[in-house]
C-alpha cells in the first residue's frame, strides 16, 4: 500500500479519486459522497478577491544589505550599518485584472517588505516618484476612471481622459505613463520609488524628511510599443516568467537603495509642497544618499500563500520610521490593512508571509476568523494585568512626529511658491526625455487620442498637453487635426 494515500480534508483514505459515488455504473450521484462534496466547495472556494487595483503581479524573496551608514539620520535597526534583512518583493499592474497582459502600458507597482527585527516594514511605491493626485478622496474614481464602464464592462480611452484631463495634477505621472516608463522591457529593469515622502528619526530624537529611490542593476530598459502588443497576446504573462526564469538560472536582480534627505525645518520654505506626491524633490537641492542594496534570489514556493496573500501595508512601519503630513499617505495607512481584512480575512497577518520573520508579535489581540495561534493557558487576555504579561515600551517606537493646528475643514494643499500642476510635466518632458523618447511620447498621445471619441474631451486633451509643453501640445494638434484653444468645458 503507497504510504502517499490520498485522504479526504479530516485524514480519513478516499476511495476513489477519480469516481463519484453512484448508484451503479450509470445510475444518480450520491449527495452524501462527501469525498466528492467536499473536493468542489474546496475549487468553489479558490480565489479570494484580487486587489482593487494592482491585482496581476508577481514577485520573491530575497537579502537586503545595508553597505554605508545612514544611523545619523534614522535609528532603524534595519537601515544601521552591515545590517541584513529578509525582503519580499511583488510587483504589479495597476488597472489590469488578474490574468490581464503584463505588457499592457501601466505604471507598475513596486512593494517591498523588509523583515526586521523591530518589525515587518513596508514601503509600497510604483515605478515612478510621483502620483497622479494628491487627496485620497479622488482615488477611488481614479480608479474607476482606468478600469472598466460600468454598462459595458468595456475599458475606455474617453473615461481615462476626461478624468485625467479633468485632474491636472495628474500630468506629472501622466507624463511618465505615456513615456518610456510604462513600458519597461520587464520588473528586472525598471527603478522603484517609495514616492511619499516619509519621516526618519535618529538616535537623538532629530527629525529628517526621506524620499527613497531603488535603482536597477540591471539597467532601465524600455519595451517597443509594438513588441508589448505582440507579447499582450502571446504571452500574458511576459513579466512573470522573466523574474522567475531569471531567478532560476541564478540571475538573481539586484537593486540599489538611495534616499534623499531634507532637514526638518527646511519643509516649511522649500519651493514645492514637499508633501505633494506629484512632485519630486530636484536632486540638485537634495542628492541621492546610498544606503545599501538588496538582490531577489528565491522564487516563492507557492504562488498563492507567499505572493497572492502578501498583504502590504504603509501602516507597517518601524522605529524611526514615520510617515508626512501627505494626504494621500496618511489614507494609505487605513486603507491597506482595510483592504486584506477584507481580502485574505481578519487574521491575515498570521500567515506565514505575513508575519514578522525576526521578531515576534505579542499583544492581546485574540480570536476572531480562522485564528490558530495562541498562547499557552496561563497567558492573559487583557491590559494592563498582574501576571507578568508584556507592556507597551513607548522608549521603543521613535515615531514620527510634527506639529499640527487648524481649523478642520476640505480644502486644497497650502500653495509653496513653485507649486503648480504642470511645471514639473514639462521638466520632465523638456530636460529629461532625448530627442528620440520625445518622438516617441508624440506617437503614443497620438494614438491615445485617436481612440478618443467625445468632442469637449479632445479637446481638453490638446489643452492638457499645451499645458505641459507648448510645443507638445501644438505637435499633437497638428497631427490629429485639431485647434488649439481653451477647452470649452
Ligand atoms: Fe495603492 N492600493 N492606494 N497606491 N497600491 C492598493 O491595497 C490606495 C497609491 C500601490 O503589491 C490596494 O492590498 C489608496 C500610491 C501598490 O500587494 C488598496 C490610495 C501608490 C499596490 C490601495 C493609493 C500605491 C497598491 C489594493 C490613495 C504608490 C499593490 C489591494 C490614498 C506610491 C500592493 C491592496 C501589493 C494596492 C489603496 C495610492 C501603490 C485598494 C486608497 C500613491 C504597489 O488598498
Amino acid at each position: 500500500m503507497s504510504p502517499d494515500f490520498t485522504t479526504t480534508q479530516s485524514g480519513a483514505p478516499l476511495a476513489s479519486d477519480a469516481h463519484s459515488l453512484t448508484t451503479g455504473p450509470d445510475g444518480i450521484t450520491a449527495l452524501h459522497d462527501h469525498a466528492l462534496v467536499e473536493k468542489l466547495a474546496s475549487f468553489n472556494r479558490e480565489r479570494v478577491p484580487e486587489r482593487n487595483p494592482h491585482a496581476k503581479g508577481g514577485g520573491a524573496f530575497g537579502e537586503f544589505v545595508v553597505t554605508e551608514d545612514v544611523s545619523r539620520f534614522t535609528r532603524a535597526a534595519v537601515f544601521q550599518p552591515g545590517a541584513m534583512s529578509e525582503v519580499i518583493q511583488r510587483f504589479s499592474s495597476v488597472a489590469g485584472e488578474q490574468g490581464s497582459p503584463d505588457t499592457w502600458r501601466d505604471v507598475r507597482g513596486f512593494s517591498l517588505r523588509f523583515y526586521t527585527t523591530e518589525g515587518n516594514y513596508d514601503i509600497v511605491g510604483n515605478n515612478t516618484p510621483v502620483f497622479f493626485i494628491r487627496d485620497a478622496m479622488k482615488f477611488p474614481d481614479f480608479i474607476h476612471s482606468q478600469k472598466r464602464l460600468g454598462g459595458s464592462g468595456l475599458r475606455d480611452a474617453d473615461m481615462q481622459w476626461d478624468f485625467w484631463t479633468l485632474s491636472p495634477e495628474s500630468a506629472h505621472q501622466v507624463t511618465y505613463l505615456m513615456g518610456d516608463r510604462g513600458l519597461s522591457k520587464s520588473w528586472r529593469h525598471l527603478n522603484g520609488y517609495g514616492s511619499h515622502t516619509y519621516q526618519w528619526i535618529n538616535a537623538a530624537g532629530e527629525r529628517f524628511w526621506v524620499q527613497y529611490h531603488f535603482h536597477s542593476r540591471q539597467g532601465v530598459e524600455r519595451l517597443d510599443a509594438a513588441d508589448a502588443e505582440h507579447l499582450a497576446g502571446s504571452d500574458t504573462d511576459f513579466y512573470r516568467r522573466d523574474l522567475y526564469d531569471a531567478i532560476e538560472r541564478g540571475e538573481a536582480p539586484i537593486w540599489d537603495v538611495f534616499v534623499q534627505i531634507m532637514p526638518y525645518e527646511d519643509a516649511k520654505t522649500y519651493r514645492f509642497n514637499p508633501f505633494d506626491i506629484t512632485k519630486v524633490w530636484p536632486h540638485a537641492d537634495y542628492p541621492l544618499i546610498k544606503v545599501g542594496h538588496y538582490t531577489l534570489n528565491r522564487n516563492p514556493q507557492n504562488f498563492f500563500a507567499e505572493i497572492e496573500q502578501a498583504a502590504f501595508s504603509p501602516a507597517n512601519l518601524v522605529p524611526g520610521i514615520g510617515i508626512s503630513p501627505d494626504k494621500m499617505l496618511m489614507a494609505r495607512v487605513f486603507s491597506y490593512s482595510d483592504a486584506q481584512r477584507y481580502r485574505i480575512g481578519t487574521n491575515y497577518n498570521q500567515l506565514p508571509v505575513n508575519q514578522p520573520h525576526a521578531t515576534e508579535a505579542r499583544n492581546y489581540q485574540h480570536e476572531g476568523s480562522m485564528r490558530y495561534e495562541f498562547s499557552d493557558a496561563t497567558a492573559r487576555v487583557y491590559t494592563p494585568n498582574s501576571y507578568g504579561g508584556p507592556e507597551a515600551e513607548p522608549a521603543r517606537t521613535a515615531e514620527g512626529s510634527w506639529e499640527t493646528d487648524g481649523l478642520l475643514m476640505h480644502a486644497a494643499q497650502t500653495l509653496h511658491s513653485e507649486d503648480d500642476d504642470f511645471g514639473q510635466a514639462g521638466t520632465l518632458y523638456r530636460e529629461v526625455f532625448d530627442d528620440a523618447a520625445k518622438e516617441r511620447l508624440l506617437e503614443v498621445l497620438v494614438g491615445q487620442y485617436g481612440a478618443l471619441t467625445v468632442d469637449r474631451i479632445k479637446e481638453r486633451f490638446v489643452w492638457y498637453w499645451t499645458q505641459v509643453d507648448d510645443g507638445l501640445g501644438w505637435s499633437i494638434a497638428s497631427a490629429v487635426g485639431a485647434p488649439v484653444g481653451a477647452p470649452v468645458a
